[in-house]
């Protein structure tokens, strides 16, 4: 088969959203509230093994605040606090406070030349990715994309399969046609289970974890004058990712 489709995560992969994106958007929702909780840098880590902020603001209170009972219940709670944090989240969206990571721009482009199908597949709320397109890329580039797979519109979030399966189902396309693109443990868990090979680019976060089933690892997609580190696998001659290198990924791949 040959390679088609490119399909993206979001968070971590496209832009580096947790630590000064989505973490401070929690942080003011629950400031607003009247809370006095502070999500840090550092117990950001651990919150960040649970995808989803619905799920993640249930964890946090389940570990952390096992005697916390709001009166409207801990799901309806989170529930509450998340539309807040996505609207604060949104707001720095379209203040252009977070940009897209080097090297994507440039890939996503040269993909589109080259006629390759794209499609997102992402645990975020529907708007954050939509609103982080518009105001890094324009608003037509949303309809470069065939499909953004997003949230709770599947049951399980990565790490299951789910969203990526949902993706290509929408698609019509098989894994053995798709390359994927990640950047966390549980998001190489979704799309490896899902067959799919898969390309990672680190982020401070995500650098230790294990990316045994990646098929190449990378420290960010580069450009030809900021080159990327090669962290595990083999890029060949190549410094940034063109698509040159993800056909010889592919290709290596391929049974
Ligand atoms: C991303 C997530 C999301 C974001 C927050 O994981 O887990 O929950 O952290 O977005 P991945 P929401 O990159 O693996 O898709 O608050 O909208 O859930
Ligand atoms: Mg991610």
């Amino acid at each position: 088969m040959a390679l088609t489709t490119l399909l993206f995560d979001v968070d971590g992969t496209l832009a580096d959203t947790e630590r000064d994106g989505h973490r401070p958007a929690f942080n003011k929702a629950f400031c607003e509230a009247g809370l006095d909780w502070d999500w840090s840098v550092e117990i950001y880590a651990d919150l960040l093994t649970v995808t989803g902020g619905k799920e993640r603001i249930r964890y946090f209170v389940e570990k952390y605040l096992p005697d916390f009972a709001p009166a409207e219940g801990l799901a309806e709670f989170a529930v509450r606090m998340h539309k807040r944090k996505t609207h604060f989240y949104l707001e720095m969206l379209q203040n252009g406070e977070i940009p897209l990571r080097n090297g994507v721009a440039r890939l996503l482009n040269e993909a589109r030349a080259a006629g390759l199908r794209l499609g997102i597949a992402t645990t975020t709320t529907p708007d954050n990715v939509t609103y982080l397109l518009q105001a890094t890329l324009g608003k037509e580039s949303i309809g470069w994309f065939e499909c953004i797979a997003a949230g709770d519109i599947v049951p399980q979030k990565k790490p299951a399969p789910d969203i990526y399966l949902y993706a290509m189902q929408q698609m019509g396309v098989q894994p053995g046609e798709c390359l994927a693109f990640e950047d966390s443990d549980n998001g190489i868990r979704s799309s490896t289970s899902a067959n799919l090979t898969t390309i990672v680019t680190v982020n401070d976060y995500t650098r230790d974890h294990d990316f045994s089933r990646a098929a190449l690892v990378l420290d960010q997609f580069g450009e030809p004058d900021t080159p990327f580190a090669v962290l595990q696998g083999d890029a060949g001659m190549a410094t940034c990712v063109t698509l040159d290198l993800l056909q010889q990924v592919f290709a290596r791949y391929q049974a």
